[in-house]
């Protein structure tokens, strides 16, 4: 039975019904009784594996077509009516003939299939910030992952009433078929539409397609903002918490800096600090001025290999009941999961992510992975040790600065701060990283990745970066976030890694919020300001002043060639990029003479 009587959305729901033509519709009301008989059901066809109940309680295991294991970026469609609204960096298709294409695709393809229609609500249900959206979809890895990811079922329509701001989703796995896949956004109909994939990013359209791709189109049209940031609040020893907002391009650790834990001597003080989210920020001007941000996702879907106790003990925590495994390894003798980094031990009797069964120790000595580099978990925000008190709060959090890093060997010091917001936006344009396993195609290749919204920003890029410096306008200085710089991945000439990372991170957001304070002196250097070497506390490091001040060194001859790299890149916007970030450039520029 419909869980509304929303005619914007029965007719819609119509319309997918003669479309895909269904053997059934089931909508996903949020009952755990419901989703217990979907479990048993995925459980029953295999799609799903069961894992140890005792170590693992409601814990399912799940593995995708080999040839379905990230995001596929240059098969990710922004079809707005005309193509320059899709801007040089997104590829487009003209709506009308995107619509065939993927109808002719779609059709009949729910045949003897069951349609779940999940409606979800991104962001706590009801919250001024937040935004609905429905998914209809043949997989029942998408229902039980949007289960966990967002909230769902009948509250959600509750929330919605009749209205018409809600966004269109519609998935067919159709035949998993590479060749035909499309992950296709219509910003201008509210709609997405995804065929030929059952993995992550392509699936659970709340999260990067509408979340990211569609709102940050409406964040433009009404005046907010949609990123790929995390949030974490900084608890100080007197118990005040101020806020952060990080963007760092998938798989460069948001889940870990999000979930940090502070150093001992930290600790002892009385700091902590607290996850409200990993991946996507909503964020709004608030009452009094200042931005706020929520997290409008109720999950997360981390990157497994790597995430072991020392590296993110919250993480992994978190995965520990009612999570979903994806291409991870399995240990066969007691039906638990494993990837590289979790522990040195990988199981004798393993079955590696595409299913074989190997002898885990000799499978990496010989150099194979067990578990796909992209493998990930789906846990329940819940789960986590250090979540928010403030996760669930409908207004969100102040945030006090943005933080955007990437993956440089070379290059970008550990930290430094903008000048100001329009100089902040300019350091966000223009970040480069090295690329991740996390969409497919090459890693490790530097490119330049705007704010990390590189493959999610769902119109023009420079229309956004003017988004941005429109929003700054609106702030008063004193109120509006201060930008940063930072990059953990610096290597030495050895190519080994200058600074240890992880929760000594903590040292660089110390200082941040010192100077978001005003508390701290700081270098002024061509590129912004950067810490003197005394301001960061490398107590109980392994590491001497000397050696900081070799990762906070700004290299004028590499710089020199970052800014001609820059202007190069600027070329491919035209006359569309802001004055504000050509005046940056220049600034930059003649600094380095
Ligand atoms: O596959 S997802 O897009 O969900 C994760 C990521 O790439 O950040
Ligand atoms: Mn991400």
């Amino acid at each position: 039975m419909a869980l509304t009587t929303n005619k914007t959305i029965l007719d819609w729901l119509d319309e997918q019904i003669k479309l895909v033509n269904p053997k059934e519709v089931v909508w996903i009301d949020g009952s755990e009784e419901q989703l217990e008989k979907i479990r048993e059901e995925a459980v029953k066809t295999g799609e799903m594996i069961k894992l140890n109940e005792d170590l693992l309680p409601g814990c399912l295991y799940h593995r995708t077509k080999p040839d379905d294991v990230a995001r596929v970026e240059d098969r990710t469609l922004i079809c707005s009516k005309k193509e320059e609204d899709a801007g040089p960096t997104n590829h487009w298709m003209e709506p009308t003939k995107a619509y065939k294409m993927l109808y002719d695709i779609a059709r009949n393809s729910y045949e003897g299939r069951t349609m779940y229609v999940i409606p979800y609500s991104m962001g706590p249900v009801g919250s001024p910030l937040s935004k609905i959206g429905i998914e209809v979809t043949d997989s029942i890895y998408v229902v039980l992952n949007m289960a966990i990811m967002t909230r769902i079922g009948k509250s959600v329509m509750d929330a919605l009433g009749d209205s018409n701001d809600w966004v269109r989703g519609l998935h067919a796995k159709c035949n998993v078929n590479a060749e035909e896949r499309w992950i296709c956004q219509f910003p201008e109909d509210n709609a997405i539409i995804s065929v030929n994939s059952a993995y992550g990013g392509n699936v659970l359209l709340g999260k990067k397609c509408f979340a990211l791709r569609i709102a940050s189109y409406q964040g433009k049209n009404e005046g907010w903002q949609a990123e790929h940031m995390l949030i974490l609040g900084l608890e100080n020893p007197q118990g005040e918490v101020k806020y952060i907002c990080a963007a760092f391009p998938s798989a460069c650790g948001k889940t870990n800096l999000a979930m940090l834990i502070p150093p001992e001597g930290y600790k002892k003080k009385g700091y902590k600090v607290w996850t409200v989210g990993d991946d996507i920020s909503w964020i709004r001007k608030g009452p009094d001025g200042r931005l706020y941000a929520i997290n409008p996702e109720n999950g997360f879907f981390g990157v497994a290999p790597g995430t072991n106790e020392k590296s993110n003990y919250n993480a992994l925590a978190s995965t520990k009941k009612g999570a979903i495994f994806t291409n991870v390894a399995r240990n066969l003798d007691n039906n638990t999961v494993w990837w590289e980094g979790l522990d040195k031990n990988p199981p004798v009797n393993a079955e590696e992510w595409k299913g074989a069964k190997v002898n885990g120790p000799d499978y990496v000595a010989e150099g194979n992975k067990l578990a796909h580099p992209n493998s990930r978990f789906t846990a329940p925000a819940v789960n986590c040790p250090c979540l928010s008190s403030e996760f669930e709060n409908p207004n969100g959090v102040p945030i006090s600065a943005f933080v955007f890093g990437g993956r440089r060997a070379k290059l970008a010091p550990l930290v430094y701060q903008s000048r100001d917001w329009n100089h902040g936006v300019f350091v966000g344009a223009t970040m480069a990283s090295e690329t991740t396993a996390a969409a497919a195609g090459a890693v490790g290749v530097v490119r330049r990745d705007p704010m990390a919204m590189l493959p999610f920003c769902g119109y023009h890029m420079a229309d956004y970066w003017q988004h941005w410096i429109d929003i700054g306008k609106t702030l008063d200085p004193d109120k509006a976030p201060k930008i940063f710089n930072v990059n953990w991945f610096r290597k030495d000439d050895e190519g080994n890694f200058m600074w240890p990372g992880f929760g000594d991170n903590m040292r660089v957001l110390d200082w941040i919020i010192q100077r978001c304070e005003g508390k701290v002196d700081a270098k002024e250097t061509e590129i912004g300001y950067v810490p003197y070497s005394k301001d960061i506390n490398l107590e109980g490091l392994d590491m001497t002043a000397e050696d900081l001040d070799k990762i906070l060194d700004v290299d004028k001859d590499l710089w020199k060639e970052e800014a001609d790299g820059i202007e190069e890149y600027f070329v491919k916007f035209g006359d569309k990029v802001p004055a504000e970030l050509r005046e940056s450039l220049a600034t930059l520029k003649s600094n380095l003479e």
